[in-house]
């Protein structure tokens, strides 16, 4: 039997996406927002609808947008992607053609580029879940409280190596964590609204210090010494973390290799992140020969257009 066929366009090259991409890129700017900027939640909110994939029954993955339902959207892992979909709703509104899952996974690639990263490969033909039943169970993403042995557990489940753990993990270039969302506090570089390599050289940069916050979540910081009292903007410095699954890709040694290359070589970080991260974005997605995404819930649903 064949595919649907439908008049929603696959390639970002395509004029009707330009128009999409070109409204993410307006709404990225917030300046009331946490660091002035919409895209690393926005980033995280990608991550997070793909991370939930299970190699080995194949499940989960970035389509259906089930996060959009309490079962998916309120576990306790995806606290504050709310505000994400928030952003993105205005050009969902916009654009009804395309579907949630696509749009979060499109924004973000948008996002990442914007902020001074690659250019990721997208294509689109995700569909939306009608309803929960398709949902993956809650649990599936990375605890940040823990070690080297979970993310093997976390990312070897999705099909992902120790290569592609350390290129994903530099994403925390961008962003920053929540007390009131993850319960862990602060940003892992000086300036997290620009994508670059800063997160691998300050890993090895500095003497992380174990820190235990008034909600007992315990993480790593580092002072500036150079910087203490007043940065040259006349503002206080403020405190750098690293999560304890962070310092594990500095003290593993099969991690280590790459956290050493990545942070002596900006172009080959960009080259690994921009193809892991496509490869995340496309996790549980099955296309035909035309490129159409023919998932189960795809051809029962169609893909309005
Ligand atoms: Fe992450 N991340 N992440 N992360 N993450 C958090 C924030 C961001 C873990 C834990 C946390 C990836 C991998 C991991 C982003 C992208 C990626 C927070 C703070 C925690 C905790 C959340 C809060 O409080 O708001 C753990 C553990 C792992 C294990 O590997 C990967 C992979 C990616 C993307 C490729 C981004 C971006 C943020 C910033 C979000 C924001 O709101 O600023």
């Amino acid at each position: 039997s064949q595919p649907p066929t439908t008049d929603v366009p696959l390639t970002p090259s395509s004029p009707q996406l330009a128009e999409v991409r070109a409204a993410i890129v307006k709404l990225l700017k917030q300046p009331d927002y946490d660091d002035g900027s919409a895209g690393p939640v926005i980033v995280r909110l990608a991550w997070h609808s793909a991370g939930t994939y299970d190699k080995a029954t194949d499940t989960g993955g970035s389509n259906g947008a089930g996060m959009r339902y309490e079962v998916e959207g309120g576990d306790p892992a995806n606290a504050g992607l709310q505000h994400a979909r928030a952003f993105l709703e205005p050009i969902k509104r916009q654009f009804p053609w395309i579907t949630y899952a696509d749009l979060w996974t499109l924004a973000a690639v948008v996002a990442i580029k914007e902020m001074g990263g690659p250019e990721i490969s997208w294509r689109g033909g995700r569909t939306d879940f009608t309803d929960d039943s398709r949902c993956p169970p809650r649990g599936r993403l990375p605890d940040g409280s823990k070690d080297a042995d979970h993310l093997r557990w976390i990312f070897y489940r999705m099909g992902f190596n120790d290569q592609e753990i350390v290129a994903l993990s530099g994403a925390h270039n961008l962003g920053r964590c929540h007390s009131d969302r993850s319960g862990f506090e602060g940003k892992w570089v000086n300036n997290p609204t620009r994508f670059s390599n800063m997160y691998y050289k300050l890993l090895r940069m500095h003497d992380w210090k174990k820190k235990k916050l008034a909600n007992g979540f315990e993480q790593y910081v580092y002072i500036d010494k150079d910087l203490e009292g007043e940065d040259a903007d006349g503002e206080e410095p403020e405190e750098l973390m690293m999560l304890p699954t962070d310092i594990a890709l500095l003290h593993d040694p099969s991690f280590r290799v790459w956290v050493d290359k990545y942070a002596e070589d900006k172009d080959l970080f960009f080259r690994d992140f921009a193809n892991v991260f496509a490869k995340l974005l496309e996790l549980g997605i099955r296309r035909g020969e035309n490129g159409r995404v023919i998932n189960q819930e795809n051809l029962e649903s169609g893909y309005k257009s």
